[in-house]
């Protein structure tokens, strides 16, 4: 499961956590996991962390801003571990820039060991979207929107979820009512344009890599408003 960095952070304010919304998501991943055996990998965004330091430094990625790009995901990623630690959930904080290489943006190399024997212990991996290596061009930025589909795909999981701020896919942008939620999505028929929304791209850059590394696989995709109090239980106990 993917969580987006505008649901646990708020991207208004520098540095900011929502504290009360990542402390219930926290308590609703420990309920279900209570509940009923799930092997479980989660992937959070940059919000305003990740993702303020980038734009502050026109997102240039030197070593200087990769550095501090770094540093603050690492801050974040603590802040979401320490709250899943608080209410039992067995996380493991996993650093994406030792499990990925990439080459012209695209993913290289990956390294998952350590993901399979964490989830082999019973353990929670914890990556989230961050700067890695990239042998082409020094370093770029992984955002969780690939990493999330990637794993999915390549660790052979049957459910990709994705926890946003808003009710799902719309048909147009902005949306200009309830009805232009999309029910079913078809990647096939889906006209994706990027906006401008972040550095990696937002909604439009969930569905091209959810395309790219699903595609052909039976991958059950939700994306759905982690906002809203149980969703995002009940998503992971599959209940509508
Ligand atoms: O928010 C990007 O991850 P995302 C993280 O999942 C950084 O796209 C470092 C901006």
């Amino acid at each position: 499961m993917k969580i987006g960095g505008s649901v646990i952070t708020d991207k208004s304010k520098p540095f900011t956590l929502r504290k009360h919304v990542l402390n219930r998501i926290a308590s609703e991943i420990a309920k279900a996991i209570a509940e009923t055996k799930i092997r479980l990998i989660l992937v959070h965004g940059g919000g305003s962390f990740g993702h303020f330091v980038a734009s502050r430094f026109k997102n240039k990625l030197t070593t200087t801003s990769c550095i501090e790009i770094h540093e603050a995901m690492e801050r974040l990623n603590r802040k979401v571990v320490s709250y899943l630690l608080k209410h039992g959930v067995k996380a493991i904080p996993i650093d994406t820039i030792s499990l990925f290489v990439l080459k012209r943006k695209h993913v290289f190399k990956a390294f998952l060991e350590p993901i399979v024997n964490a989830l082999n212990n019973d353990l929670v991996p914890v990556l989230y979207g961050n700067v890695v290596f990239d042998v082409a061009e020094g370093f770029s930025i992984l955002s969780g929107d690939t990493i999330a589909p990637c794993l999915a795909s390549k660790l052979g999981f049957e459910n990709l979820f994705y926890a946003i701020d808003v009710d799902g896919v719309y048909k147009r942008y902005p949306p200009r009512s309830d009805d232009d939620l999309l029910e079913v999505l078809d990647l096939h028929k889906a006209k994706v344009g990027v906006g401008k929304i972040d550095v990696t791209g937002g909604m439009a850059n969930k569905l091209i890599e959810i395309a790219k590394w699903i595609k052909g696989k039976k991958v059950k995709v939700i994306l759905f408003n982690a906002l809203k109090k149980n969703h995002v239980y009940m998503v992971l106990r599959k209940l509508k």
